[in-house]
């Protein structure tokens, strides 16, 4: 890809005087997690540090977010932004991007099938669930818990959040030989959760303790729907809540006790994402790869840290950061 950075013109493209044009193809506005997204970008490409920005909420919807970058391709920007809502069906289109000589710069969610792109900011999202495996399994041995029964509310089916939370978290499923109830999708929204978990606390009544949910909004509607169905969770109740991205409203239900563990996603990718446009634009290479950082959570200190093999393959060791006030206060 870094090839692909210096082969593709920096300058083509209209611009709006002297401002640098983007279109950014958002993937909508289903959590919390999104909106600080969503508010990120539009602060780093404000008009003051030299930019147009062009914004589409796409509204979850895959097929409008390929037209949302053929009518950037349309007007000509100079450049695009994708947050790509699923990580497949995306050759055709970047190959349009690049016969147009319009880089693209990929944040968040990760493209599987195809390298037409310049440059991708974001998170490893496989290590986000191979943490939260690692924390459940040493909270489960320290807690002298034998038999874990999951059920898992995951994120938007084919999304790269999605298949890296699960597979990250499956390798410890397979490995520790517990026993996953069941998976189905609540599409990272709070309703989505909340209508899994009704279902589950009918179908697996007395039967689970452990509730996995691929974010916080998702967990929101969990814990509701188990608070409604007499289901006690959290550090205190039968139930161990664990959750991804630690938005401000999931770090307070961590410091509250409702969730055990939440594990960071970092949304915050504007100013890395506008730094790298400006680069191109006075020609610079760029990295091919920018990871955010990412700190995990928890309620207590029954586990101090982490230790998993990284999606890289490299042994590592995480601490897991016990949640305050201002730890919340200083949140996304
Ligand atoms: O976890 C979720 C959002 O793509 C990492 O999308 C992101 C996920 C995030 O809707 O809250």
């Amino acid at each position: 890809m870094e090839e692909l950075a210096s082969s593709i013109s920096a300058d083509a493209g209209n611009t709006s005087g002297d401002l640098i044009t983007v279109g950014f193809s958002q993937v909508g506005h289903e959590s919390d997690w999104r909106t600080a997204s969503t508010n990120s970008v539009k602060e780093a490409f404000s008009q003051e540090n030299g930019f147009d920005l062009q914004f589409v909420d796409c509204d979850n919807d895959s097929e409008a977010q390929l037209e949302s970058v053929r009518n950037f391709i349309q007007q000509q920007v100079d450049y695009i932004i994708i947050d790509p809502i699923v990580a497949t069906g995306w050759d055709t289109v970047l190959t349009e991007a690049q016969d147009a000589d319009i880089p693209v710069i990929v944040i968040d969610r990760t493209i599987d099938d195809s390298d037409k792109y310049t440059a991708w900011i974001g998170t490893e999202t496989k290590n986000e669930g191979l943490a939260a495996g690692a924390w459940l399994k040493a909270y489960a041995e320290a807690k002298g818990i034998k038999d874990l029964n999951i059920l898992v509310i995951s994120g938007t089916t084919g999304s790269s959040a999605q298949i890296g939370r699960t597979e990250g978290f499956d390798q410890y499923v397979e490995s520790e030989g517990w026993n996953k109830l069941d998976e189905q999708t609540g599409d990272f929204t709070q309703d989505g959760g909340q209508k899994v978990m009704e279902s589950y606390c009918k179908s697996y009544e007395g039967q689970f303790n452990v509730v996995v949910c691929q974010n916080d909004n998702e967990a929101f509607g969990a814990v509701d729907a188990m608070k409604a169905a007499g289901v006690s969770y959290g550090v205190d109740g039968d139930v161990i809540v664990i959750s991804f991205d630690a938005c401000k409203a999931g770090l307070q239900m961590v410091l509250d006790g409702d969730i055990n563990a939440d594990f960071q996603c970092n949304p915050l990718q504007g100013p890395d994402c506008a730094k790298i446009v400006q680069e191109l634009a006075a020609g610079q290479d760029v990295p091919a790869k920018t990871y955010m950082a990412e700190p995990w959570y928890a309620h207590d200190d029954t586990v101090k840290s982490v230790s998993y093999t990284n999606a890289a393959g490299e042994d590592v060791t995480e601490d897991m950061i016990v949640v305050d006030q201002s730890i919340v206060d200083a949140g996304y």
